[in-house]
């Protein structure tokens, strides 16, 4: 049972490097897996299942593709694609899972995230994520017409910019207690996780003297990052693209 992990693509017409890459990865390491699990920012902004971009039917038919040789694929939403609905996940035949998704595999626990959730320190962006999770507040924005999201898009990411240039950089990375407090309410013992674009394996101490590891996966820019989890264990590759 092999299942690989990615994250932090952020697939935009902009990027054309990364939907290749993206494609030779689904062409070479996906097809041969049993599983795939996208753990958001796969989109690097996402304004509705009803946006008719030629990108996303490019992406839904690659992915449908995959399943249909039998892969399963999971999704979790980022911080950029969580209004990506059910509509666009059957339109290519992969599953969402909630924002904490465990799955047993070979003797271990293995909790999964964007990681965004952790960043509890950012007491801006969690104010901002209650806001826009509410139900009530997407489908206020999904009612609105496509071109006015897409200009409501456009104008928080400028703000997120701006907002990110006079964070710390502590205050954007994860907040260690958190990770523990998952970890123990959850019970597992690894914790795999993007978000921060801070690749890297961690050890993590827990209260009652066991060691957990903290696995995070990196941005697809010159580089991509995936997570391999066979009955080997756990591995994090960086490839070129
Ligand atoms: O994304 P990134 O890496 O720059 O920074 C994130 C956090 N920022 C965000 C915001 C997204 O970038 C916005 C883009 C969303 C695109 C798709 C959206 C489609 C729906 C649009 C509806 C909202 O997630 C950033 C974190 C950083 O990660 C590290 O963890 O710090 O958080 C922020 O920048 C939040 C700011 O601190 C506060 C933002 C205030 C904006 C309030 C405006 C509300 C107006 C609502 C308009 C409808
Ligand atoms: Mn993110």
């Amino acid at each position: 049972m092999d299942a690989l992990f990615i994250s932090d693509l952020h697939l935009s017409e902009e990027r054309p490097h990364t939907t290749a890459a993206f494609l030779a990865f689904l062409a070479d390491k996906a097809v041969v897996a049993d599983e795939l699990y996208i753990l958001g920012d796969f989109f690097d902004a996402w304004i509705g299942d009803d946006d008719d971009r030629p990108l996303a039917g490019q992406i839904a038919q690659a992915l449908r593709q995959l399943a249909g040789n039998g892969v399963r694929i999971f999704f979790q939403h980022g911080n950029r694609d969580f209004l990506l609905g059910e509509q666009y996940a059957a339109r290519c035949g992969m599953q969402l899972l909630p924002a904490l998704h465990v799955i047993e595999r070979h003797g271990h626990r293995y909790l999964l995230a964007h990681g965004d959730q952790f960043c509890t320190d950012d007491a801006a962006y969690q104010q901002f994520r209650a806001m826009v999770r509410a139900p009530a507040w997407q489908q206020d924005f999904l009612a609105k017409p496509l071109a006015e999201r897409r200009a409501i898009a456009a104008a928080l990411r400028a703000k997120s910019r701006e907002a990110n240039s006079l964070k710390a950089e502590d205050i954007m990375d994860v907040t260690p207690a958190e990770i523990e407090r998952a970890l123990q309410e959850q019970q597992c013992d690894t914790l795999i996780h993007g978000h921060t674009h801070r690749p890297a394996r961690h050890s993590v101490p827990m209260a009652d003297g066991t060691t957990a590891e903290r696995v995070v996966l990196g941005e697809w820019v010159a580089t991509y990052w995936c997570i391999r989890l066979s009955a080997d264990g756990l591995q994090l590759q960086e490839q070129q693209a």
